[in-house]
């Protein structure tokens, strides 16, 4: 039986459906689609290496901690690099920022072209590797400010202000979702086709799903609201669901609802999450969906970042489960 949303009726790739985007906007020079194109080429080559990486021995940490203090695994190191590689080759980037690296990367300025910065988390989950589990690349496309000097500053931007922002899910298949502003799209690529092939347009998360999804070992720590509500979820006939790979509980939470929860821990008492490359563009992508997204009482999208690496609380998802969990908040 034909699910009605499912988009059938002509075969769109990834790279078609941003040109006839674009097409729209007679003044678009086309740059942005490079861009995503890029990202695609890197998710293809990213998704093969995962598919791959017991067969190939590319399991296992390359014995080195990130910046974060993370231990990092091989296939965060080659994802980065495929990353930087497929984004480097493009004209109109200024800089680009990874969770794997200190500092952002200078490209161009803005004299020589550079229009974008692009901001990703290579590999997000990469601990679910070893065991087979979901593992994503986010990313977040901000527009470049040719008048500050600092790279830094440039890209500490508001998720407000992000042109584009997406995710590939690396699980049973591979799953592109991104938007642009204008809703949520999921694409899905067919290995025989090589293609990133539109499935879904303009998602919408369900208003109530009632899941919620935390690593409640961390209960004991949690802040009182989050011990109340999770109180009441027990006693209300929630189920919980709980990854531990951001980008596949958000996207299970895109399609049938339901809630995501980092909150301040002892170990994170700023939350674990990383505000410009993981929560912003998660925010995006869940609000253009008709979802909520706030770090401690503020919107996350409001949030103006102060360095690249900064990390924030989380609560994403269906509205009327996020506006429950603001009320056990107080707001
Ligand atoms: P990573 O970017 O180092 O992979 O860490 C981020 C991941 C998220 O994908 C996930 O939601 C979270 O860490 C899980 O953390 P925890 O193991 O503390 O529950
Ligand atoms: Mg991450």
């Amino acid at each position: 039986m034909r699910h009605p949303e499912v988009v059938t009726d002509n075969l769109n790739s990834l790279q078609s459906h941003i040109l006839a985007e674009e097409a729209k906007y007679p003044r678009a020079a086309g740059d942005f689609s490079w861009i995503i194109s890029a990202i695609g080429l890197a998710g293809k080559a990213i998704a093969n290496r995962v598919r791959r990486a017991r067969l190939t021995g590319a399991l296992g940490s390359v014995g080195a901690e990130n910046v974060q203090g993370e231990t990092q695994q091989s296939l965060d190191v080659i994802a980065n690099e495929t990353l930087m590689q497929c984004l480097g080759s493009r004209a109109n980037i200024a800089v680009m920022a990874s969770e794997e690296d200190e500092e952002p990367t200078i490209l161009r300025t803005g004299s020589q072209g550079g229009k974008y910065c692009v901001l990703f988390d290579p590999l997000d989950g990469s601990s679910n590797l070893d065991v087979n589990g979901p593992v994503g690349t986010i990313f977040s496309v901000l527009r470049n400010r040719p008048d500050e000097p600092d790279a830094e500053r440039t890209i500490c931007q508001p998720g407000s202000q992000q042109v584009a922002a997406g995710y590939i899910l690396y699980g049973p298949s591979t799953a592109l979702v991104m938007t642009t502003g204008h809703g949520t799209d999921l694409f899905e690529l067919d290995p025989y086709l090589g293609s990133f092939i539109l499935v879904k347009r303009g998602l919408r998360i369900p208003e109530r799903h009632k899941v919620y999804s935390i690593n409640e070992a961390y209960a004991e720590t949690f802040p009182a609201w989050c011990r109340a509500y999770l109180a009441h979820a027990h006693a209300s006939g929630y189920s919980s669901r709980y990854i531990g790979a951001l980008v596949a509980d958000v996207h299970r939470i895109l399609m049938s609802g339901g809630v995501f929860l980092y909150p301040p821990t002892a170990k994170h008492a700023s939350g674990k999450l990383r505000l410009l490359y993981e929560a912003n563009p998660i925010a995006m992508i869940v609000e253009q969906a008709g979802g909520r997204c706030f770090s401690g009482d503020i919107r996350t999208m409001d949030v103006q970042p102060q360095k690249l690496h900064e990390r924030v609380p989380l609560l994403v998802g269906s509205s009327g489960e996020v506006d429950d969990i603001l009320g056990f908040m107080g707001r």
